[in-house]
């Protein structure tokens, strides 16, 4: 690999975001380490990128500390040098209000939107610490961090951690030179809503009826942006809606 390719690790590469990251970045000349447990994709993946950059797949469900370790332990040397973390993966698991939610959902969602993000930051943390200033890690957060909706209680929760935790990391990384970047997309057309669904496609179809969402690249355009800033730039928190999707006022309830 040439020397100063830069290297960036993007874990749910194999969908959505993730994988738009991955094409706006390799555009870019990025080296790329993609991650996500779907090994077909990541072998079809691996075939199409290294005819462009320098590409490493690896299957990994960021939930697994230990793979997450081992992962990150058998980088090959010219991806050691991780530059940019995008701590992408993550999902929604039903949305049924929280009496009739389903406890193995909610455990699901902290396992991976939370648990799995701090596994891969902690694990990345000496990597990114070697590199040049300028390293960024990017946590994708969401609107529902702090816009509440009926459905939306452990998954808008674990989305809050992302931003709290995106805000504590840069106060310890910020003085060795590395950038944090909450990037908080609101809806976006991805698998995302058909995994929410459980692969119910008809409940998906009708959400983006009519409606114009954010494309998996106008997110990932914005997670390049953030990488591709001058060292001493930090985009500290970065959110992004599709106009089709405005605020309400809070409901009252009445007798
Ligand atoms: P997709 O469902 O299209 O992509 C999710 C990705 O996460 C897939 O590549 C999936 O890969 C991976 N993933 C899920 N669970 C795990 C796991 N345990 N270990 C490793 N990888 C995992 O959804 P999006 O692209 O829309 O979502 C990407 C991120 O953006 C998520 O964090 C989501 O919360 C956030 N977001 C999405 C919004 C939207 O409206 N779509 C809006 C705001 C934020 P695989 O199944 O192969 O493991
Ligand atoms: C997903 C965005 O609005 O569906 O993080 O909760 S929303």
């Amino acid at each position: 690999m040439h020397e100063t390719k830069q290297v960036v690790f993007i874990t749910g590469a194999t969908s959505g975001i993730g994988l738009a990251c991955a094409h706006l970045f390799a555009q870019a000349g990025w080296a790329l380490v993609l991650t996500g447990r779907r090994q077909e994709r990541l072998e079809q993946l691996q075939a199409t990128f290294e005819k462009q950059v320098p590409t490493h797949t690896a299957a990994l469900d960021v939930s697994d500390a230990k793979a997450v370790a081992s992962v990150v332990a058998a980088l090959p040397e010219p991806f050691q040098r991780v530059r940019t973390l995008i701590n992408n993966a993550g999902l929604a698991l039903g949305k049924d209000p929280a009496p009739q939610a389903s406890l193995d959902d909610w455990h699901r969602m902290i396992d991976t939107n939370i648990k799995g993000l701090v596994n891969v930051t902690k694990h990345l943390l000496p990597h990114l610490c070697a590199s040049p200033s300028g390293a960024t890690i990017i946590n994708l957060g969401s609107i529902a961090a702090n816009t509440p909706y009926p459905g939306g209680h452990v998954y808008g929760a674990t989305k809050a951690f992302v931003e709290q935790f995106s805000y504590n990391l840069r106060c310890d990384v910020g003085p060795l030179g590395i950038r944090v970047t909450d990037l908080a997309p609101g809806m976006t057309a991805s698998e995302f809503t058909l995994v929410r669904m459980k692969g119910d496609q008809s409940v998906a179809d009708r959400y983006y009826e009519g409606a114009q969402p954010l494309q998996p690249e106008d997110v990932a355009t914005q997670a390049l942006h953030v990488a591709s800033l001058p060292a001493h730039v930090n985009i500290t928190r970065l959110e992004v809606m599709p106009v089709c999707q405005q605020w309400s006022a809070p409901t009252i309830l009445r007798n």
